[in-house]
């Protein structure tokens, strides 16, 4: 090894702005939502910057993307790092941004060096983390660790009718470059940089979360089905009204079930009504709950009272409700010995760090199921994500790349 690999902030920083141009909105966020033409863009941006790198270029049957610098004994599996590059509709720039480049920033610290790793080090971006266009989320990952069904999700039409299995052809035939390998091939273990997505870092004033487990999720998509009818001339009694069952079911989930547990989080995020015009009471009405909760039995009976009160709801109004479960993510812990080189990297580097538990979901928790795996944490500005105003210091940016170079030294060994 030549002179220690040091982080190259400056260009860290230069390469986040370049791939935030990617399906940039006007407001300063990203819209780059999985298997989209802005998607394969900034596959595409990541591959040429590989390839000018000399690094090896592989994608899987689900285009789950891996950039591979070799390591001294090929034989080995690789030490895995990264994130996603895909967006919520109004995302932000940092959201599985980060992650997936600092990580390639930690490869092209240790191409600076001359830094020869026993282990290859392989930066990987998962396909469809965030599951906004195409439910459920991480089905990259999910895919990765046997737990997909790339079969079974080819017809399945994204909120904008899309369908995903010509998404997914076309994107893995925008990069020929890339070899195609199997899905799910071994690696030794795998290390994820994220924004916090919540206030607990910046409040606290420390820069570094070390992530060791993520809190459970589960997603329903609801439906009641009643009766169009005019809106002037149907009296109360006569009307099966699917927007009054959906606005009593929803009312009973924000002011008693989620107030019934601090730790529940239930969210209604996205509401599609039919025929939606403005003088027809609707035909049909389905909106999505998104729930949250770190114990995985109250995330089951938090499920069960949604459920229930949707049936109450739809009895009181006289309509059909229909239920159907699109995403299932049971509650995980990550591996203490990679919490713990983190750790040890972060006093290395003399970095505050906290211990925390995720509100958010994230890739990692499939891969901790195949290889012991741990996430980095650094602070967003008021905590918030999922919103084109997220904004993270260079400071932090920075000092989040150093311990993940720091901590995959450690796991590459050299
Ligand atoms: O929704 C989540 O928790 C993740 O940020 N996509
Ligand atoms: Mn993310
Ligand atoms: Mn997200
Ligand atoms: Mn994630």
């Amino acid at each position: 090894m030549n002179a220690y690999p040091k982080i190259n902030a400056p260009r860290l920083l230069q390469r986040i702005a370049d791939f935030a141009a990617v399906g940039a909105t006007p407001a300063g966020g990203v819209n780059r939502q999985a298997l989209s033409a802005d998607d394969r863009a900034a596959r595409r941006l990541l591959a040429e910057l590989a390839v000018a790198r000399g690094f090896g270029i592989y994608q899987d049957a689900v285009a789950n993307l891996f950039i591979r610098r070799g390591g001294s004994d090929p034989s080995l599996p690789p030490v895995l790092i990264g994130s996603h590059l895909d967006s919520q509709p109004t995302g932000g720039r940092f959201d599985g941004a980060l992650g997936t480049l600092s990580a390639f920033e930690v490869l092209e610290s240790l191409e600076d060096a001359d830094v020869v790793t026993e282990r290859s080090i392989e930066v990987a971006s998962w396909t469809n983390e965030e599951g906004s266009r195409f439910s459920p989320g991480c089905m990259g990952s999910m895919a990765f660790v046997g737990a997909g069904d790339i079969l079974g999700w080819q017809d399945m039409h994204g909120v904008d009718g899309v369908r995903f299995g010509d998404e997914l052809a076309a994107t893995l035939n925008a990069l020929p470059e890339a070899v195609t390998r199997p899905i799910g091939h071994s690696v030794s273990a795998f290390v994820e940089v994220h924004i916090e997505q919540g206030p607990v870092l910046e409040r606290t004033g420390v820069p570094i979360g070390i992530v060791t487990g993520v809190q459970g999720t589960k997603w329903l998509e609801i439906s009641f089905t009643g009766e169009a009818a005019h809106a002037g001339t149907t009296p109360l009694e006569f009307r099966r009204d699917p927007m009054a069952a959906a606005i009593g079911a929803i009312a009973r989930l924000q002011q008693v079930v989620m107030p019934a547990d601090p730790l529940a989080r239930l969210t209604v995020g996205r509401m599609t009504v039919e025929p939606s015009s403005v003088n027809v009471i609707p035909s049909k009405v389905t909106f999505t709950v998104d729930i949250r909760h770190p114990e995985e039995g109250m995330l089951s009976s938090i499920e069960a009272q949604v459920i229930a009160e949707c049936r109450v709801s739809s009895e009181r109004h006289m309509v059909d409700v229909h239920t159907e479960r699109r995403f299932d993510l049971a509650p995980g812990k990550f591996d203490k010995a990679i919490v713990d080189l983190i750790d040890n990297a972060c006093e290395r580097l003399n970095v505050s760090s906290m211990k925390l538990v995720s509100g958010a979901f994230h890739d990692a928790l499939f891969i901790a199921r195949v290889a012991p795996t741990a996430m980095i944490f650094v602070p967003c500005r008021d905590g918030i994500s999922h919103n084109e105003a997220e904004f993270v210091t260079p400071e932090n940016i920075e000092t989040g790349a150093k311990v993940l170079l720091e901590t995959t030294l450690s796991l590459a060994g050299g």
